[in-house]
């Protein structure tokens, strides 16, 4: 297994979905697509490949520049980056020599890969890749899915059918992306009992043993196989938005959306606040865990202000808050009524999510503190302790902090 401390240390990176799908942006012959995720447009509308692949034509993101997405993964104190290599639509945003269906057939022609690894070196943010290997829809024989088994076009493939994908496509991008990018991860993505006929274990161990042996610390996430992950998988991958009250034995990590789609959808006005992004956060750290947020570009490349909007805040959340969330483990106190904890050594955090300034804080599971501050500030806070519980003076003046994190030495 991969050498995981740097992924625990990071605790907080960025998603990207963007790909074919994100020009119509959740919207097909003017109406809204069925599915809620915008990417999954090809199999929620049924569209036929020839017209779908036509949406190369259309993939020309102007406005794309990799640093602007990079700095502002940074600036929100992300340390590491995922991106959709290949989803299941099948289109490759690298010149993959495997199959024509990329971005060098596009207007773009531009090796979007390649800009994005090389900026993510330049802001030290580690970079993954989400690659689809069970399901592809272009039609070079990976799966397809049960939505789409009234449309002749897609049905599941023949096992030979899938074989040659698996060889020609699938394992050797995966290669080819190791070779060209060197990621730090891989983000494989399955959730259904329709994936465990193709993925065999003996296509899965090779799937893995071709990681391993090409780049042995690169981390490899347990959706490979959702229900049924093999015991050598570096990580956990939660379902999608899925935030546990324990954590596991294994690094791990909840992929989180900032609205509801995945990928960019113009009629997707759900955005969540940042104060509940904050919480998402802090909670999977109080419980050993990562949080992986997600962001759809645009078509054109852009992020959207309100995606923007809640980066920026976390970001000024995180300038003065991170040391409570970098390099931290689970705190002693779990997910309380009144927040969560985290510690590093003897030092523990306290996350003061849902308190009334003003009051005394009772805090169980804690005793022989020397100090207490308030990080943000650094404003000492007196204290009482008996055997079964520390009792906190919390100052009126909290409230106007986000978040306030004690700092418990
Ligand atoms: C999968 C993808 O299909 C989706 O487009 C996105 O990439 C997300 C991160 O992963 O989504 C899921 C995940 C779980 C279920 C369905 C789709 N599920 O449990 O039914």
């Amino acid at each position: 297994m991969a050498d995981t401390r740097w992924y625990t240390e990071a605790r907080f990176g960025m998603f990207i979905h963007w790909g074919l799908y994100s020009n119509p942006g959740g919207i097909w012959k003017g109406e809204k697509t069925s599915h809620p995720y915008s990417e999954w447009l090809q199999a929620s509308e049924q569209v036929p490949r020839e017209e779908y692949r036509a949406l190369m034509n259309d993939f020309n993101p102007q406005s794309f520049n990799a640093e602007e997405w990079i700095k502002e993964a940074a600036n929100a104190g992300m340390r590491y980056f995922l991106i959709t290599a290949k989803h299941h639509e099948g289109f490759c945003l690298w010149p993959t020599k495997a199959s024509g269906y990329n971005v060098m057939e596009t207007p773009c022609k531009r090796d979007l890969l390649g800009e994005l690894t090389e900026a993510c070196k330049k802001y030290d943010i580690k970079i993954g890749f989400y690659y689809s290997h069970w399901l592809d829809w272009d039609g070079t024989g990976g799966e397809v899915d049960f939505a789409y088994m009234e449309n002749d076009e897609y049905v599941h493939p023949s096992d030979e059918e899938y074989q040659a994908y698996w060889e020609n496509k699938c394992l050797a991008q995966v290669s080819e992306l190791i070779d060209a990018y060197d990621p730090t991860f891989f983000w494989f993505d399955t959730w259904s009992e329709d994936a465990f006929e193709k993925l065999t274990d003996e296509r899965l161990n090779q799937l893995i043993g071709l990681i391993r042996e090409k780049s042995p610390d690169c981390l490899i996430n347990s959706r490979i196989n959702f229900k049924n992950p093999p015991d050598d998988v570096d990580y956990i991958s939660t379902n999608d938005n899925q935030f546990p009250d324990q954590g596991f034995d294994k690094p791990w990590e909840t992929s989180g959306t900032l609205n509801h789609s995945w990928a960019y959808h113009k009629l997707d006005f759900d955005w969540k606040s940042t104060e509940q992004l904050l919480r998402y956060l802090i909670g999977n750290a109080a419980l050993g865990g990562n949080y992986q947020l997600n962001v759809g570009p645009t078509g054109d490349g852009l992020f959207q202000p309100a995606a923007i909007k809640r980066l920026r805040e976390i970001g000024s959340w995180m300038a003065v808050n991170s040391e409570s969330i970098y390099g931290t483990e689970a705190g002693p106190t779990g997910k309380t009524s009144w927040g969560a904890s985290t510690q590093k050594g003897d030092v523990v955090y306290l996350h003061l999510c849902d308190v009334q300034a003003g009051m005394a804080l009772r805090v169980e599971e804690l005793s022989s503190v020397n100090h207490i501050t308030v990080l943000e500030t650094g404003e000492q806070l007196t204290f009482t302790q008996d055997e079964n519980a520390l009792w906190v003076n919390l100052p009126k003046g909290l409230s106007g902090l986000q978040i306030p994190v004690l700092k418990l030495v």
